[in-house]
Order: structure tokens, then C-alpha cells, then sequence
């Protein structure tokens, strides 16, 4: 079988993207210097793909900001409003993808269940469809002029359609099949021999209409003449009906994801003759960072070449979700070094994965030993087989409502923060210099305890109601924790990109979790020495902590996620023996990981919210547990966001304009929420009658006693002037409101 990659990380081995963009953005280098750093980050890729021996080597993958708005850019839907603007190609696309003054950005979402987030095209009725083959032809030459031919990648047209947003942009489909006609005929005659075109929304529950246009589109494009073949590559999940559709057209190869999908090896089976189609075998997991099984890995394969006429082999999505290279990880335990492969050792992988298919005799490294005993904890397995359903249960609500009301003598519509206040330059550079060892314990403590104390004062000073100590200590609320516990691993330079220049560096649970010491209690404690008003403990949730990092695949996620939650448990116990009253456990990833097909989704949704109890159920009535929710539309999930049984609810909703209320009013969620009444993404300051209304609007809905004040998210990203202007307004607010 022929080797080959669905896409390379764009970032470059040490985020000189993110470097230059930024530098770009803030006028410190120029157009031509940005698109020289670019060219040098592709040339790298295509190089180290070609000297890895790679087969079929993708081009087009590369991007200044996300693959969803070059596909916009690439077929013209550019919004009359940025269009509008006179920029230059280069400045209109930073405007899309992050506003300007005048213009909101598109909308920034997450790609399907991952952690990396796509702009969302914006397509009406009046969008007029153009081929724009520049990018894709400028990167196939530019490979061809480095001795490298390539096979240019975009995303498919159902797909882009399927994602985007308006007034039923997929009822358009026809219309901008006709722009990939284009770009298929520009592309060649330049001599492109093979297009792939991404198609992973139909690993998601489509419609039979759906698939018909599915069909209708790929028919389209198969009759173009001259065009390149055309790979239609899948990810994310199992296909479904639309194999047999995509089967049914000229298209002559289909990649399909073992990973994540391996259900579609029946479906492949069954679909049925493959007259003469290449079935691209997504055998590598191009999302997690574990070593493959290579000698199951061919035997899957072997099954594919039993059935089709021809096979490639290939990760099962885009290495864009992996960090570049396991080689500079010189820190890592070597038990766990030698179980790890980052997207350049992935690609070692399918190549010599598409040698043993074509060389049975070809030599496969051996299978890892079983996990060294050293990353178990028996105390841990024991405790998690001797879990009861009462150990995922509070008291009562009403009852609790009551002892949490006198305990904490709260005013009606209570204000409070979600956790974490602007993150500065110099706090940054404390905790940068307490890890390089430059600056000591001792020290680093008193540094934090002073920008603990300064943000107690501050929110006193405002006249916020539930405080919270700020969480300078912390980077991300995700490697926060999986630096403190045991079974997990942080990288030195494993980043992957999240959206834009934007990157998170996601630890690897490895090994059973454990505790080892409290991990925030130091700081809640001092916060809550330092004022009578009640401070929230602050802690990330199970499923987050999860769905943000590199999970291990020996046993299942409902098992790590409970170990995590065990842990938490154990923390939110600590905290409340300290006198901390009000403990907020976030989940803003409960949506984001939420399986694509239905079918799957209720099993999660069981140990996740499982997980979230086992972690909050363990405190006294009067000990008051908040949740917080972020980053998606939560409607689908609202079910289980009540079974959370959390006392307090603070979910983003000002963009949405609140209407996740009526979502929980239609379920007769009857506990705390807090709708976010500041958009805190954007540097806009909220005016006092702004948030009035927000309040009232959301009056309408949740009635007085039940209703908090907050933003919608939290405040790190944010500066100081802007944030006490805000929170100044948020309390205002919330004082006339209460006082009709
Ligand atoms: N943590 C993690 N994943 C996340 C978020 C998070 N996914 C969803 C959402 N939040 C993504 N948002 C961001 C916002 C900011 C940054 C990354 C993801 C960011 N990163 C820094 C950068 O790229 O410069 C690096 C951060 C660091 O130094 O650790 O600003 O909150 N895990
Ligand atoms: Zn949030």
C-alpha cells in the first residue's frame, strides 16, 4: 500500500506561526517578511514528509489561520462586510478571522469533538460562489519547486456547507459545487493528479437529503474534464450511508478512519463491489499520542486489501491535533517515552505500515510491554470497584437550598466572577521564572499571595458578593491540575494549536490518577483569610480535564474520568475542612466531547455527568457546589447539565442573547444559574443599562431567587482597566435590579 498523511501540524516545532502572526498583527514585521516565515514552515513540512519517505505527501494544509476560512477564501464567500473594508487579500482574511473595529469576527467554533476550533463561513442566499485557487496552486508549485509533488487539500464542499452558517446555506450546495469545479480545472492544469477534498460532517447523522447531495455533488465533480482524481477522505467516526453513496460516484478514493470508526471496516464489507476504488485506511490515530499496535494495524489493513482492489494506508484524521515531535522531549519518564509518537513519528509509522502491506516480510518493531506496575495505584482501583450509587449523590435540593441560604447570607441576584482575573506580563513572567528556578519557593509564594490579596481588595472594593482568588498560580485550568496529580505528564514543547495563534499544551494521563497533596487549597485559604465574604474554591472538572488532554486508551474513559473525579472528591473535601463554603467545579468541555452520533451520545452523557457527581457529591448540604459551562451551545446537553445537580449554574449566554434559559426553563431546571451578562471574548466594556437588561431579560425566566450576576466566562484574558469598569457596571446592574 501507498503511505500517506491526511494533513501536518502548520504551528511549526517551535510555534514560529504563532510567532510571526502575532508580530504580524502587531506591526513588528511586514507582509512579505509573515509570508516568508510561512513559506519556510511549508517547505519544512513537505520536507520532512519527503525525507520520512512518505508516499503522497498533501500541500494546502498549511494555514495563517484556520483550513475552514481558506476553504471560504478559496470559493469566494467573503462577507460583503469584510469585503467592503478595501483591505488587501491578507488583511481581509485577519479581519474574518478576528474582526476589526467595525466589523465582529466570523464566529470561532469547535471542529467536531476536538479541541481545535474552525471560523464558521457566513452563507446566505446572495453569496455569490467564485473559484479562488490561489492558495492551493501557489502551495502545489511551491512544493513542485522543492523536487516535492504534492496532492492539495481542502475541505469538501458538503462539509463546508454542513459547518456554515445563515439562511440554509446547504440549500446552495449546487451552486458551489460549481466553484470546486473550478479550482479541480485550476488545479489541473497545472498537473495536479490528486485532489482531497475533507468530508468528516458525514461521520455525523445526516438525512437522506443529505447524502443525496452528497451524491449529486461528488457525480459533479467526478464528470469535470481534465480534474485531478479526487480523494474523499473522512474522519472523526464511522460513515454511515454515505459510503455507499460516495461509492456510487466517479471518485476514486475514499479514506475512512479505523480509529475512531472501526465499525467501518464491516460497512465497508458490506457496502458491497468498490469497482476499482482506493480505500485510504485511517489506521494511525492522528489525534492521540500513543504508539500504534502496528501488527494489528496490518492486519486491519490486510482485511481492507481482501476487499478493495487497492489500499493506501494513512492516519485516521490530520496530525494538526498532535504536537510535531516526541524527539525534543528530553523530561518524559523513558517507560513513557518509548510509548509515545507525536505527528512526526506517526508518519514513521504509516510508512512502515504501507511497506509491511506491501512486504509481508517487512520487519515491525515488537508490541509494547504491558504499562509498568509503577503507574498503577491499587488504593485507587480499589476505591473506584467499591463505588455506590450514594457516592454519586447530595442531599436534596431544597434542603440544601435552605442550609446554603443561612450559612451564606447571600442578597438576591448574588454577584461573582467565574474564577480567574487578567493574567499580566508580570505575573507571567514570575511563574516563568519560578519554573526556570530562577526565582524561589519562598519567593514565588509571596508574589502570588500579593496578587491574591490584590484581587480580594479589588473585588471587596467593588462590591462583588462571592469572590474568588484570582488563580494566578495557574497557566491552563487543564495543565494546572495535570501537573499536580499523579499518572500524568506534562510536555516541554508539545503544543497544538487550539484556534489561530492560539495553542494549549495538553498533559497525557499515562497512569492511574492520584493525588498527591492538595492542589488549590493553599490559595483558597489565604484568599478566604483575607476577607469575610465567601471565596469559591476553584477546581476543572472531570470531563474537561479529559477532553483537554492525551488520555490513555488501556481501560475506559469512564474509568479515568471517575480516577480524576475521585481525586476532586477528595480536593473539594479539603476545601470545605478548610472553611471554604462555595466550591465552583468547571465543565466548559461537557458539550465539546459529546460523541457525533446519537446513537453514542447517552453512554457518555452517563459517565460524564457521573464523574461530575462523584467529584461534588462528597460535601455537606450547606457547602454550595457551582458549575460552569463555556464555549458551546449547550441545548443539546441541557438534560444532562441539570443532572449535574450542581447548586449554581454560570453558563456563557450574552452572545446567545440567554437563550439557553428557556432551554432550562422547558426542562423545569429549578436550581441557580447565572447567564453571562458580560461578553467577556471581546474588549467592549458592557454599560450599566446594558447589563440591566440582560438582567431582566433573564428576570423573565429565572425568577429573582434563583438568579446570579456574572460574566460570561473568565476574566484572564482580559486587562484591568476594562475588567473593573466591567464588573463596576455588573454590580450597578445588579443593585437596581434588586432594588425593583
Ligand atoms: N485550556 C485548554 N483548552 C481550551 C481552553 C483552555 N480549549 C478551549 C478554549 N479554552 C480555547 N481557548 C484558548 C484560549 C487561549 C489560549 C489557548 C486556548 C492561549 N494559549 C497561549 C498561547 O497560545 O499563547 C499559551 C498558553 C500557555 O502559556 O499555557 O492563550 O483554557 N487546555
Ligand atoms: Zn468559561
Amino acid at each position: 500500500g501507498q503511505s500517506t498523511v491526511l494533513g501536518y501540524p502548520r504551528i511549526g516545532a517551535n510555534r514560529e506561526l504563532k510567532n510571526a502572526v502575532e508580530a504580524y498583527w502587531a506591526g513588528r514585521i511586514d507582509a512579505d517578511h509573515l509570508e516568508k516565515t510561512a513559506a519556510g514552515l511549508r517547505a519544512e513540512v513537505w520536507r520532512t514528509l519527503a525525507n520520512a519517505r512518505l508516499d503522497a505527501i498533501p500541500s494546502n494544509t498549511f494555514s495563517y489561520y484556520d483550513h475552514m476560512l481558506d476553504t471560504a477564501v478559496a470559493v469566494g464567500a467573503i462577507p460583503g462586510r469584510f469585503a467592503r473594508l478595501g483591505l488587501s487579500p491578507l488583511d481581509t482574511y485577519f479581519a474574518m478571522a478576528r474582526g476589526v473595529d467595525a466589523e465582529p469576527a466570523l464566529e470561532l467554533t469547535k471542529w467536531f469533538d476536538t479541541n481545535y476550533h474552525y471560523l464558521v463561513p457566513e452563507i446566505g442566499p446572495d453569496t455569490v460562489f467564485t473559484a479562488n485557487p490561489t492558495k492551493a496552486l501557489r502551495e502545489y508549485t511551491e512544493a513542485r519547486e522543492l523536487g516535492i509533488t504534492t496532492r492539495p487539500v481542502l475541505v469538501g464542499p458538503g462539509t463546508f456547507l454542513l459547518l456554515a452558517k445563515g439562511n440554509d446555506p446547504f440549500a446552495r450546495l449546487d451552486d458551489l459545487v460549481e466553484a470546486y469545479a473550478g479550482i479541480l480545472t485550476a488545479l489541473a492544469q497545472v498537473g495536479v493528479a490528486w485532489v482531497q477534498l475533507d468530508e468528516p460532517a458525514y461521520v455525523v447523522d445526516r438525512s437522506p437529503a443529505e447524502i443525496d447531495a452528497l451524491h449529486r455533488a461528488y457525480t459533479r465533480l467526478g464528470e469535470i474534464a481534465p480534474r485531478p482524481r479526487i480523494f474523499v477522505a473522512t474522519y472523526f467516526g464511522e460513515l454511515g450511508d454515505a459510503l455507499p453513496a460516495l461509492l456510487d460516484t466517479p471518485v476514486e478514493a475514499i479514506g475512512l478512519d479505523l480509529v475512531a470508526g472501526p465499525g467501518n471496516l464491516d460497512r465497508l464489507a458490506a457496502a458491497g463491489p468498490l469497482r476499482g476504488k482506493t480505500i485510504v485506511a485511517g489506521l494511525v490515530d492522528g489525534r492521540n499520542i500513543w504508539r500504534s499496535d502496528l501488527r494489528a494495524a496490518v492486519a486491519a489493513g490486510a482485511t481492507v486489501t481482501a476487499l478493495a482492489d487497492h489500499i493506501a494506508v494513512s492516519t485516521s484524521c490530520s496530525l494538526l491535533h498532535l504536537p510535531v515531535d516526541l524527539a525534543v522531549e528530553t523530561h518524559l519518564d523513558p517507560d513513557l517515552h518509548a510509548r509515545l509518537a507525536f505527528a512526526r513519528q506517526k508518519v514513521d509509522e504509516v510508512v512502515l505500515l504501507g511497506r509491511a502491506l506491501r512486504d509481508r516480510t517487512a520487519h515491525l518493531p515488537a508490541p509494547l510491554p504491558p504499562a509498568p506496575t509503577k503507574w498503577r495505584h491499587d488504593d485507587v482501583r480499589g476505591r473506584l470497584a467499591a463505588l455506590r450509587p450514594a457516592d454519586r449523590q447530595r442531599g436534596d435540593y431544597a434542603n440544601r437550598a435552605a442550609a446554603q441560604q443561612q450559612r451564606l447570607e447571600l442578597p438576591e441576584l448574588p454577584t461573582t466572577t467565574i474564577g480567574s482575573f487578567p493574567q499580566t506580563a508580570e505575573l507571567r513572567k514570575v511563574r516563568a521564572a519560578y519554573r526556570a528556578g530562577t526565582l524561589d519557593d519562598a519567593d514565588y509564594r509571596s508574589r502570588m499571595r500579593a496578587e491574591v490579596e490584590h484581587v480580594i481588595r479589588l473585588q471587596e472594593e467593588l462590591g462583588l458578593d462571592v469572590l474568588v482568588h484570582g488563580e494566578p498560580e495557574r497557566n491552563d485550568m487543564v495543565q494546572y491540575f495535570g501537573e499536580q496529580l499523579d499518572g500524568f505528564a506534562a510536555t516541554e514543547h508539545g503544543w497544538v494549536q487550539s484556534y489561530g495563534s492560539r495553542c494549549v499544551r495538553p498533559p497525557i494521563i499515562y497512569g492511574d490518577v492520584a493525588r498527591k497533596a492538595p492542589m488549590t487549597v493553599e490559595w483558597s485559604i489565604y484568599a478566604q483569610s483575607l476577607t469575610s465574604k465567601p471565596v469559591k474554591g476553584m477546581l476543572t472538572g472531570p470531563v474537561t480535564i479529559l477532553a483537554w488532554s492525551f488520555v490513555r486508551t488501556d481501560q475506559p474513559l469512564s474509568d479515568t474520568a471517575d480516577q480524576v473525579a475521585l481525586a476532586l472528591r477528595d480536593e473539594c473535601h479539603d476545601l470545605e475542612a478548610a472553611g471554604i463554603r462555595v466550591i465552583q467545579v468547571d465543565e466548559p468541555a461537557l458539550r465539546e466531547t459529546l460523541p457525533l452520533r446519537r446513537a453514542d451520545q447517552n453512554a457518555y452523557l452517563d459517565w460524564a455527568v457521573g464523574a461530575f457527581r462523584l467529584a461534588t457529591s462528597g460535601v455537606a448540604d450547606d457547602t454550595q457546589i457551582h458549575t460552569h459551562l463555556c464555549y458551546s451551545e449547550f441545548g443539546e446537553v441541557i438534560n444532562a447539565i441539570a443532572a449535574l445537580d450542581a447548586d449554581v449554574t454560570s453558563i456563557e449566554a450574552s452572545r446567545s442573547k440567554m437563550e439557553v434559559l428557556d432551554d432550562l426553563a422547558a426542562i423545569g431546571y429549578c436550581r441557580g444559574v447565572g447567564p453571562g451578562v458580560w461578553d467577556i471574548h471581546s474588549p467592549r466594556v458592557p454599560s450599566r443599562d446594558e447589563v440591566v437588561e440582560a438582567l431582566v431579560r433573564a428576570g423573565a425566566v429565572v425568577p429573582a431567587p434563583r438568579l446570579w450576576v456574572n460574566p460570561d466566562c473568565g476574566l484572564k484574558t482580559r486587562g484591568y482597566p476594562e475588567v473593573e469598569t466591567s464588573l463596576r457596571h455588573l454590580v450597578a446592574a445588579a443593585a437596581e435590579v434588586r432594588q425593583n
